[in-house]
C-alpha cells in the first residue's frame, strides 16, 4: 500500500517539506546524543516551522516527554517514528471518494484568487475521467476571457467536455450546463469560479445565486462545495478557509501547492483544526499531480526522514 507509486509521487511532492526535516533533525541527532530539554525545545521549533500549528506540537512534545527519558542516549530513527505514530493517533482517518450515486455529481469550486481552482479542475477532471466517469467543466468565471480559455486548455488535456458562453452571467451559465449535462448523461460536472475574498459582498452573492441555479436544476447539488486553499500560505491558508467556510458553506479543500512550500504541516494542522475535510492535495502543476488526502500516508511521507540522509 504506502510504497505504491502514489506514494512515491507523494514524497517527491512533499520533497521541500521533508528535507527541511530531515536537514534539521540530522543536526540535532549527531551520533550518540542524550535527549535534552534544549533538544525537545528544538524538535518543538522544527515541528512549528513547518505549519503543524504551534498547540499540536506543544502536545507532541509532551507526548516525547513523557515516552522518552531525558539525559539518555536516543537515536533519531526511534523519535522520527514515534513522531509519525503519535500523530496519527491524533489523527481521526477519514476516507473520501464520491459516495454520490446521482448524476451528475456536481463540484462547484471555490476559492481566493490564484489559490489553484481552475488548475485543480483540470486534475480532478483528468482523475474522474481515468475512473470512466464523463466529465464536463462549465466555465463559471466569465469576469476574464483568459480564465474561459484556461479551463478550455484542461477540458482538452483531459478529454473532458466543456461549456462555455463568453460574457454571460456565472450563474446563466451553470444553468444552461446543468440542462445539457441531464441530456448528454454526464457522471461528473465541476464548476469553476472567478477568485474571491470572503469580504468580497458582491461576489460572494453571486457565489449564492450559483448554488441556487444549481439547486434549481439538481435539487441534491452541489454534492461538494470545495475550497482551495494554497498551502504555501501557511497558517494564512487555515485562517482563510474558517473565514470563508463562515460565509458560504463548504464540504471538503483542496490543499494545493504543497510541492511549493516546506511547510507541508499545514495539512496536518488543517485536517487537526477544521471540521471540513481536506479531501484532494495538489502537489505539483501538472495533470496528475492530484491526490486523494490520506492522512496516515501524508504523515509516512513528510516524515519519510533517516538519519543517514
Ligand atoms: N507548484 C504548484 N503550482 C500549482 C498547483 N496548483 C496550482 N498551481 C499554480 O498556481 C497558479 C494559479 O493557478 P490557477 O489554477 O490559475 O488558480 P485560480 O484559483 O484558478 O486563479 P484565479 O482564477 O485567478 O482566481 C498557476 O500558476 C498554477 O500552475 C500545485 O499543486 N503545485
Ligand atoms: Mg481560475
Amino acid at each position: 500500500m504506502i510504497f505504491s507509486s502514489a506514494f512515491n509521487r507523494l514524497k517527491q511532492g512533499l520533497s521541500k517539506s521533508r528535507t527541511q526535516f530531515s536537514n534539521r533533525l540530522s543536526k540535532l541527532f549527531t551520533g550518540s546524543v542524550p535527549l535534552t530539554e534544549d533538544m525537545l525545545e528544538q524538535i518543538e521549533e522544527i515541528l512549528i516551522s513547518a505549519d503543524i500549528g504551534v498547540e499540536l506540537s506543544m502536545e507532541i512534545i509532551e507526548d516525547l516527554r513523557k515516552n522518552f527519558p531525558l539525559n539518555q542516549v536516543v537515536e533519531m530513527d526511534a523519535v522520527v517514528k514515534f513522531l509519525k505514530s503519535d500523530l496519527m493517533r491524533r489523527m481521526d482517518v477519514e476516507a473520501g471518494d464520491i459516495r454520490s450515486i446521482d448524476r451528475p455529481h456536481v463540484i462547484l469550486v471555490v476559492g481566493v484568487n490564484g489559490t489553484g481552482k481552475t488548475t485543480s479542475i483540470g486534475k480532478l477532471s483528468q482523475h474522474y475521467i481515468s475512473q470512466g466517469k464523463k466529465v464536463l467543466l462549465v466555465a463559471g468565471d466569465t469576469f476574464r476571457a483568459a480564465a474561459i480559455e484556461q479551463l478550455a486548455v484542461w477540458s482538452e488535456r483531459s478529454g473532458a467536455e466543456l461549456v462555455r458562453k463568453e460574457a454571460a452571467d456565472p450563474s446563466s451559465v451553470v444553468y444552461d450546463a446543468l440542462q445539457s449535462a441531464r441530456q448528454r448523461d454526464i457522471d461528473v460536472v465541476i464548476i469553476d469560479t472567478a477568485g474571491r475574498l470572503h469580504t468580497q459582498k458582491n461576489l460572494m452573492i453571486e457565489l449564492d445565486k450559483i448554488q441556487r441555479v444549481v439547486k434549481k436544476v439538481i435539487p441534491e447539488a452541489p454534492h461538494e462545495t470545495v475550497l482551495t486553499i494554497d498551502a504555501t500560505t501557511g497558517q494564512n491558508g487555515l485562517i482563510q478557509a474558517m473565514q470563508f467556510s463562515e460565509v458560504t458553506p463548504v464540504d471538503h479543500l483542496f490543499l494545493t501547492k504543497l510541492d511549493g512550500t516546506a511547510k507541508g504541516g499545514i495539512a496536518i494542522a488543517i485536517h487537526h483544526n477544521l471540521d471540513i475535510p481536506v479531501k484532494y492535495i495538489g502537489i505539483g502543476e501538472q495533470i496528475d499531480d492530484i491526490q486523494d488526502f490520506d492522512v496516515v500516508s501524508y504523515v509516512e511521507a513528510l516524515f519519510e526522514v533517516r538519519s543517514s540522509d
